[in-house]
């Protein structure tokens, strides 16, 4: 009786010695996480700008616009600004303007986009400057 308790205890922790090596190599074979980004519409001081107006972002991260100040604001991307057609400016813009402080919307930066440099602007207020740039790495 002993014996088979003994020999139960060396299994159970052998048992638990391959279930550690296990889940560090799951840990370890994990792509790093996607990141979340946050652009603020309008500065905290009242400024019309986007904050930050420069970005850089990996594949696979998100960027969310909030509305913060000055509204009303959206974010245009143009075919002529982004690294691919007209198709894919529209699928990362967000033509609708938000009001309320708070108010946000989100572009996932997906693999299967092209990399490079991705510019945009608030349509109202573009000729006051205020414009930005997400740059999206390879
Ligand atoms: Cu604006």
């Amino acid at each position: 009786m002993k014996f088979t308790a003994r020999i139960f205890r060396s299994l159970s922790l052998a048992v638990a010695a391959i279930a550690l090596v296990v889940g560090s190599l799951t840990i370890a074979a994990a792509p790093a996480a996607a990141a979340d980004y946050e652009v603020k519409m309008g500065s905290d001081s009242g400024l019309l700008v986007f904050e930050p107006a420069n970005l850089t972002v990996k594949a696979g991260d998100t960027v969310t616009w909030v509305n913060n100040k000055m509204a009303p604001h959206n974010v245009i991307f143009d075919d002529g600004s982004v690294p691919g057609g007209k198709d894919l400016a529209t699928k990362v813009s967000h033509s609708q303007l938000t009001f309320a402080p708070g108010e946000s919307y989100s572009t996932t930066f997906t693999a299967d986009m092209p990399a490079g440099e991705y510019s945009y602007y608030c349509a109202p207020h573009r000729g006051a400057g205020m414009v930005g740039k997400i740059t999206v790495e390879g």
